[in-house]
């Protein structure tokens, strides 16, 4: 639905739906849009509109209905019985391709309470609906076993769940501790989602982390070692993609991955510039990092994907970020640039840690950019 406070960036919105549905494993049947000038209470869309997806839903007969905009249980089940087919938003979809990717015991952890608190207000009168659903979008999770169990039920794994994540957390920090210990400054790769960290951490560290053409294709944090120069050994840390409107469950679920951000000595912010809303991406992961406090911490702009782009369009986001480093990780290009950066941000922000742990061997430099190329 588009509503006023919608209206300029609702296409883009419509656009990004898709790309999480596909990234989701799952495809399009048809795109329906209703203008309106604000939600209707009870179904968000009005009754013509009802009965006209209705038919739709007859004909074509889809798995279900997903809506961008955010819908609340009540909103959710109205539709549900009128449509006679599944109904969820655009929170759902997100959390289930988070269940989908999730991998470590921690982050199937997250998922599962994210999953869980956005299901606790749904689970009155979500039974003959769920029934009748096979597989696909929106029954993976705890979903469906949770229906029989009662919401106390609920309440408690979410304390429990909770418990546990807080118990992981603090040996996390431990963790952390021990990388300045051993002598590591510790860059985050941050940046909208499908923007390209996970290839530039694979590029720079020889990791092999997974690296898709979709959606929140990483959810765990990884972290690999790189020699960036001048003596100076960095960890780099890849995390979860941002996205604007995050559903807010996931926002407090993923601490892990955003405390791996709030805890780095330097941030790497990667920007697919080939997006055609790259700047809006930009100020949506700036604004996460302002929220997080990370806003005043050396950072560096990766500008990627420029190998995408033509000469001029490359040169028209040098203007609008001037300390932006253009780069290819794809193609290998623009890192020896990005290394001498990380090098003066160390210098100048870490002078002391650079000092002491300065690595003296000079063929190391030699070996790590030997077995690159
Ligand atoms: N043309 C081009 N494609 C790139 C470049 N860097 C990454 N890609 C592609 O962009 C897509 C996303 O890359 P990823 O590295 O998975 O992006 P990510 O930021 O880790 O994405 P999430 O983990 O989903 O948030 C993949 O298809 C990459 O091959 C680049 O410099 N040029
Ligand atoms: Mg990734």
């Amino acid at each position: 639905v588009q509503v006023n406070d919608n209206a300029d960036i609702f296409d883009d919105l419509l656009e990004e739906l898709l790309q999480l549905i596909y990234s989701a494993g799952s495809g399009v049947i048809t795109t329906v849009v209703q203008r309106r000038n604000s939600y209707d209470p009870s179904t968000i869309i009005g009754t013509g509109k009802i009965e006209e997806i209705k038919k739709l839903v007859e004909e074509e007969k889809p798995d279900l209905v997903i809506f961008l905009n955010d819908l609340k249980p009540g909103q959710e089940r109205n539709l549900a019985e009128k449509l006679k087919v599944k109904v969820i938003d655009r929170q759902a979809l997100i959390l289930d391709i988070f269940a989908q990717r999730a991998r470590t015991y921690e982050g199937k952890m997250q998922v599962e309470l994210a999953l869980l608190k956005y299901l606790l207000p749904r689970l009155a009168g979500l039974g003959p609906i769920l029934s009748r659903l096979g597989g696909g979008i929106g029954t993976r999770g705890p979903g469906e076993t949770m229906l029989e169990t009662d919401r106390r039920h609920v309440r408690k794994r979410i304390q429990t769940l909770t418990r546990d994540i807080e118990k992981l957390r603090s040996h996390r920090e431990l963790l952390r501790q021990n990388r300045h210990n051993r002598g590591y400054l510790t860059a985050s790769l941050v940046g909208y989602t499908n923007s390209g960290k996970s290839t530039v951490l694979n590029l720079l560290t020889q990791q092999n982390v997974k690296v898709e053409d979709k959606l929140f294709a990483t959810l765990d944090p990884t972290v690999g070692k790189c020699y960036i120069g001048n003596g100076i050994e960095m960890l780099l840390v890849d995390t979860v993609g941002f996205i604007r409107h995050l559903p807010h469950q996931l926002a407090g679920a993923f601490r892990a991955t955003l405390e791996e951000v709030q805890e780095a000595d330097i941030i790497i912010q990667v920007v697919d510039v080939s997006h055609p809303q790259w700047e809006e991406q930009l100020n949506v992961t700036e604004q996460v990092l302002e929220e997080m406090g990370c806003d005043n911490k050396p950072t560096v702009v990766l500008l990627n994907k420029t190998d995408l782009l033509k000469g001029a369009e490359a040169e028209d986001s040098l203007v609008k970020i001037p300390n932006g480093i253009p780069v290819s990780a794809l193609k290998n290009i623009g890192f020896e640039d990005l290394r001498e950066a990380l090098v003066d941000l160390a210098e100048e922000n870490y002078p002391e840690f650079v000092k002491r742990f300065k690595r003296r061997d000079d063929t190391y430099e030699e070996q790590v950019y030997s077995t690159r190329d």
